[in-house]
């Protein structure tokens, strides 16, 4: 992958103008969209790492989310172009409690990219909702995300809504940076993915697609 500092940089610092513009700078160029959100994960991930460190707080890290949101906003449509008819279709949101959108977006717009038909259901999702949108929209995913220890029960307790309600093999993949392998196995999910590529192997894997 080509790196695009002043993209990165835009997200590390919040720039919004020039996280907006530079994406459409790169894509005029014609310049991958998986390139061109690799710099903008690259940018996220230093902010993860400084706000874990305590050398930024809440504030740097909330106009950071928002630059990424925009520079997503211009690119998402095209990494959906840049894929092939809808693989299998796959119902992603954040669990109950829990408001962290970033990671699941890139998910969701990964698995676009990849030509999976994708209903994000936001955040804070309860476990009936899960399945009411995995059953309207006849679902072969259903990905959860949570990056809250205490919102990994969550977790639990919408796998176990899923095998109540009989979907007829729908696969549960779960991801978020407190999740594991082993926390997927104890609570019976199909999968795990650490990072959005893998995301998409994941659900290929799963789905034989
Ligand atoms: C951004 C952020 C926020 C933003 C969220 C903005 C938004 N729109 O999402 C704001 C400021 C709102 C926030 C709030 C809070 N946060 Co916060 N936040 C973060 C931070 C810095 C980065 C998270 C992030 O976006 N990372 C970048 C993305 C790209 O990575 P990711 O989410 O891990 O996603 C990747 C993988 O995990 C995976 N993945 C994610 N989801 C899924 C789903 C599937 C299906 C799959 C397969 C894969 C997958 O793929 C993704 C892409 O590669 C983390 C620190 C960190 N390093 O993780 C803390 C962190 C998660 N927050 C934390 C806390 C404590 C909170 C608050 C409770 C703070 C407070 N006191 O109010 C609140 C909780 C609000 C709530 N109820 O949810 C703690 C959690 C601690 C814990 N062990 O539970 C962390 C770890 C910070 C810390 N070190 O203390 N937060």
């Amino acid at each position: 992958m080509k790196p695009i500092p002043d993209l990165t940089e835009a997200i590390k610092t919040g720039n919004r103008a020039l996280a907006t513009e530079a994406t459409q700078r790169e894509l005029d160029a014609g310049n991958s969209p998986q390139e061109i959100l690799a710099a903008l994960v690259a940018g996220m991930d230093d902010v993860g790492r400084r706000f874990k460190a305590n050398e930024i707080f809440v504030p740097e890290v909330l106009i950071a989310a928002r630059a990424m949101k925009e520079a997503m906003a211009i690119l998402e449509p095209k990494l959906v172009e840049a894929g092939y008819e809808p693989l299998a279709t796959a119902v992603i949101g954040t669990v109950q409690g829990d408001l962290h959108d970033i990671g699941k977006n890139l998910v969701a717009m990964m698995w676009k990219g990849a030509g999976f038909n994708v209903i994000d259901v936001g955040t804070n999702v309860p476990p009936e909702r899960f399945v009411e949108a995995a059953k309207e929209h006849s679902a072969q995913v259903i990905g959860l995300s949570a990056l809250l220890t205490t919102t990994m029960p969550a977790m639990k307790q919408t796998v176990d809504a899923v095998n109540a309600a009989e979907l007829n093999g729908v696969k549960v993949v779960i991801g978020g940076a407190p999740i594991t392998q082993s926390f997927a196995d104890e609570i019976g999910a199909d999968g795990f993915a650490p990072d959005a590529a893998s995301a998409v192997d994941r659900v290929r894997d799963l789905v034989g697609v």
